[in-house]
């Protein structure tokens, strides 16, 4: 008799989970892909700033507890934001994967564009994007799971599906996610920083019980770590916050830098010209620009007669050779992405 109850306890035990479990859709949408037997990897972009190391380290951290086999990597080196803010939050960077083999099960966070993705993507099986970008190509093709949110941040993402799995982030995820929605929002000040952005701070800040001083701290060590450029050569300094994209079949690349010393400005601009050839042969590119960041203006550096077009079209007539001009800051995403895609498509 006792046996009898102890198994109708269970039963409905077993049953009132199997309930909740239906009732979970993202739950059962992950329960629904093809997983197969081998390692999934969870890649973010190719010179993976802290919101795409971060969304990719947080996301397989949840996909393990749903009990799928995932491991994050990265396609190219950190930069020193990432190296800054790993070693002070005590977590450990994916190790660099350079290539995957073809029908290796991909889920790519923070890009959707081949041309950012881990070489081999191509021929790799994308289960899943979760992304804050313009759709890209790679979501074109047939991916089973696509979360694309306009938001701040990657990050944030991750941390309402962790929500939605009804998985709470322990301590070491709570600050890998906090890192990215950092670095992504620059602690929510930027112009893509939306209410679920903060809500998200809040959330991860009071778990780790940071005050918003010491967030605003953190911050600043994050500001400078990224426009640390000691020692590296001017080829490093173009590519540390550097995008491949594919415009109308026009290979571009995109580099970010900050630059706020105004007395080595014009040097620095010169520099960055001198370099682009290299960056260009490099990256197999037909146009690359340069965004630099100038307390707040910004510069827009080309090089070739092709990418002078576009630039001067986009942002008016060069203010010295090699570089356009713009008041305020400029988004590569929103800001210059789109309106890039637009001349090209339109040929000029
Ligand atoms: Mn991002």
């Amino acid at each position: 008799m006792k046996s009898a109850k102890a198994l109708l306890f269970v039963c409905l035990a077993l049953c009132s989970c199997g309930k909740r479990g239906q009732e979970n859709a993202f739950r059962a949408k992950m329960s629904s892909l093809d997983w197969g037997d081998d390692t999934c990897y969870v890649y973010g972009h190719k010179t993976p700033d802290v919101d795409a190391v971060c969304s990719s380290l947080a996301y397989a951290e949840l996909m393990r507890e749903l009990g799928y086999n995932c491991i994050a990597k990265v396609s190219s080196p950190i930069n020193n934001e990432t190296v800054y803010i790993s070693s002070l939050f005590g977590f450990e960077p994916p190790h660099e994967k350079t290539f995957v083999a073809p029908g290796t099960r991909l889920i790519a966070t923070d890009h959707e564009e081949y041309s950012q993705s881990v070489d081999g993507a191509r021929q790799a099986r994308i289960l899943q994007i979760i992304d804050h970008h313009q759709e890209g190509d790679m979501a074109k093709a047939d991916v089973p799971f696509i979360r694309r949110e306009m938001i701040g941040s990657t990050c944030t993402i991750v941390w309402e599906l962790y929500k939605e799995a009804k998985v709470s982030p322990d301590e070491q995820t709570s600050k890998i996610l906090l890192a990215g929605i950092l670095s992504d929002t620059h602690n929510l000040s930027k112009a893509n920083t939306v209410r679920r952005d903060s809500l998200a701070w809040q959330a991860l800040t009071s778990a780790l019980g940071l005050s918003a001083e010491v967030v605003a701290e953190i911050q600043q060590g994050m500001d400078d770590a990224y426009s640390d450029y000691s020692g590296m050569s001017d080829y490093e300094i173009f590519i540390s916050d550097y995008k491949d994209y594919d415009m109308s079949s026009h290979a571009v690349g995109i580099g970010c830098v900050d630059w706020n010393d105004a007395a080595t400005l014009d040097s620095f601009i010169g520099r960055m010209l001198a370099v682009m050839p290299e960056v260009k042969e490099k990256k197999d590119r037909e146009m690359v620009f340069l965004l630099i960041d100038h307390n707040d203006a910004s510069y827009i550096l080309y090089c070739s007669d092709a990418s002078r077009a576009v630039a001067e079209q986009a942002f008016g007539a060069s203010v010295r050779e090699g570089a356009c001009y713009s008041p305020g800051h400029l988004s590569r995403k929103t800001d210059v992405v789109p309106v890039f895609t637009d001349i090209l498509a339109s040929g000029n």
